[in-house]
């Protein structure tokens, strides 16, 4: 199949994945830019606009999709459940969170009033788990390099997850965030955990789930953990600007 903007159309599943994303990003787009003319706070309004960059984002990843740009048919490798056959890779998906999940880790930390240090590690660490990502998606010339990669993966999320559950957390506490932080690092976390299991579930891996649910399963995992997400912490921001009191992401000083 050539035509993957066709390709798309064609399938109910795959189509309303896509389509659905793109509307609500945008919904979430306008929604935050609306409330964010109030705030006055300068850090304030550096967690607000690293939300809207997440939505940003997302539209143009689904716009990628959408127009096939970002999709190809891959030849599965010997081993893989779906070997020698022609199988639909959304890998645009996994290029775009290199751009959009850094955004939800530096609100985070930010809003954890965590230090400089910490959000660049957590950051570093996300970038490569999803440039890892990619490779084991693209990677087709042998089975067992495809699930090296996504442990290599799994082993820069495992750093993420040290930063969400250990580090700022306490960071949180100390800044008088510690709740709110609570409630966005839980919903986080879990949506996150979900992602490398559609993967390994998904067409690309083990290929119990066909690529509409693979895509789907991907999509609603990104309405909880981008939308639902900035929408709480945007309205967060909103009513408790004074919350976010330090102004520098500056280590602080003893
Ligand atoms: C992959 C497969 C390899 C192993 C791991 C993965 C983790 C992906 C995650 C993605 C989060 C994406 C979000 C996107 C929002 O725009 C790459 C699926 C660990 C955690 C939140």
């Amino acid at each position: 199949m050539d035509n993957m903007y066709r390709a798309v159309l064609d399938s109910a599943a795959l189509a309303s994945s896509i389509y659905v994303n793109i509307a609500l990003a945008g919904f979430t787009l306008i929604l935050i830019a609306m409330w964010s003319r109030g705030i006055r706070n300068p850090r304030a309004r550096l967690i607000t606009y690293a939300t809207m960059m997440i939505s940003v984002v997302s539209i143009s990843s689904y716009m990628g999709l959408a127009s096939g740009l970002t999709i190809d048919t891959l030849v599965m490798p010997d081993g893989h459940p779906l070997a020698g056959e022609e199988t639909i890779s959304l890998w645009g998906r996994y290029l775009t969170w290199t751009f959009s999940t850094p955004f939800i880790l530096l609100a985070l930390g930010l809003m954890a009033g965590s230090t400089a240090d910490k959000i660049f590690s957590a950051i570093v660490l996300d970038v490569f788990m999803c440039l890892t990502g990619l490779a084991a998606a693209l990677t087709t010339s042998s089975y067992l390099m495809r699930w090296f990669w996504y442990l290599l993966s799994t082993a820069f999320f495992l750093g993420v997850l040290y930063y969400l559950l250990a580090e700022w957390p306490k960071d949180a506490e100390a800044q008088g965030t510690g709740k709110i932080f609570n409630t966005l690092k839980l919903l986080t976390v879990f949506m996150w955990i979900g992602y490398p299991i559609i993967w390994a579930l998904g067409n690309e891996g083990l290929a119990v789930l066909d690529v509409g649910i693979t895509s789907w399963g991907y999509s609603f995992l990104d309405i909880i953990a981008k939308y639902l997400f900035t929408i709480l912490l945007v309205l967060y921001v909103k009513k408790e600007p004074d919350a976010i009191t330090s102004t520098s992401v500056a280590p602080a000083t003893a």
